[in-house]
Order: structure tokens, then C-alpha cells, then sequence
């Protein structure tokens, strides 16, 4: 059993997209472990994408998850990591394929409507940031 951290970024909530990704998941298999609503302020942002720091598009980047509310999700299941960024698709929607979340709601890489987790340990980095281990439940 694998967990990973699920965002729906800001213009998934704005669009009301939370139910059709959450509903994905569920309907997949994939358990939730922990979800809550939240506002991304700048220092959680900073740490969340520590690894894109320099890059050109790392202010656009923090301005846009800061934006508005998210819904942050702990998502569980065997190779949960694997299995939800291949439910998400490529991060250029435009490259992503019919039947992903971004290849069904969204155009633009900067507004690609999902965050998944990378790997394993980005995983648990990136619960950490976001939930308490109390706020997470167990099977
Ligand atoms: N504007 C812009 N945004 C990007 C670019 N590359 C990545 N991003 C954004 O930064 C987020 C994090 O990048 P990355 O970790 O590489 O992609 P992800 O793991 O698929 O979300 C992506 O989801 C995009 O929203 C880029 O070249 N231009
Ligand atoms: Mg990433």
C-alpha cells in the first residue's frame, strides 16, 4: 500500500471540478485517508515546490496555488503514487491523454487543474506539509 498527496488546485475548486476528481479516485478503488479545504499561503507554497525554485515559471507558479482554496487529499492504495499521476495525465494538458483529469478538464500547464505526489518520498514530504499525522485516518 502506497499513499500520495492529492491537490485540486485552485481552478479545479473555482470550476467545481472537486466531486468529478474526488469521485475518480473512489471509483477507481483508491481510499481517502484525509481531505480538508484550504487556503496555500506563501511559505507552504515555497516549501511544497522547494524543487522548482530558479525556474522561470516558479512565480507564476506560487502566485497561482495561493490564488484561491484548494482541497488537499490523502489518496491510499497499491501504487497509489503510479496510479493517480497516470489518472492526472502528462503536466501539459495539452500532452495529456483523453480519459486523465487533465486531458479532460484543462488546457493550460500552469492551471492543470491537479497536484500528485512524484514518488514515495516526495509523497510523504508532501503529506507532512499538509496534514498532521491526527488528521489522517487509518484503514
Ligand atoms: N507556466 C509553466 N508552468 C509549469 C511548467 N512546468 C511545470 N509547471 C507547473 O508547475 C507544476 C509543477 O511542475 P512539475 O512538478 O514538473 O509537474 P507535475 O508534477 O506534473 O505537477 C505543474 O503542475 C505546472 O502547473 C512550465 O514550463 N511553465
Ligand atoms: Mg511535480
Amino acid at each position: 500500500m502506497e499513499r500520495t498527496l492529492v491537490l485540486v488546485k485552485p481552478n479545479g475548486v473555482e470550476r467545481g471540478l472537486v466531486g468529478e476528481v474526488v469521485g475518480r479516485f473512489e471509483r477507481r478503488g483508491l481510499r481517502l485517508r484525509g481531505m480538508k479545504m484550504l487556503v496555500v499561503d506563501r511559505a507552504l507554497a515555497e516549501r511544497h515546490y522547494e524543487e522548482h525554485v530558479g525556474k522561470g515559471f516558479f512565480a507564476d507558479l506560487v502566485s497561482f496555488i495561493t490564488s484561491g482554496p484548494i482541497v488537499a487529499m490523502v489518496v491510499e492504495g497499491p501504487s497509489a503514487v503510479k496510479v493517480v499521476r497516470d489518472m492526472m495525465g502528462a503536466t501539459d494538458p495539452v500532452d495529456a491523454m483523453p480519459g486523465t483529469i487533465r486531458g479532460d478538464f484543462a488546457l493550460d500547464i500552469g492551471e492543470n487543474v491537479v497536484h500528485g505526489s512524484d514518488g514515495v518520498e516526495s509523497a510523504k514530504r508532501e503529506i507532512s506539509l499538509y496534514f498532521a499525522p491526527g488528521e489522517l485516518v487509518s484503514a
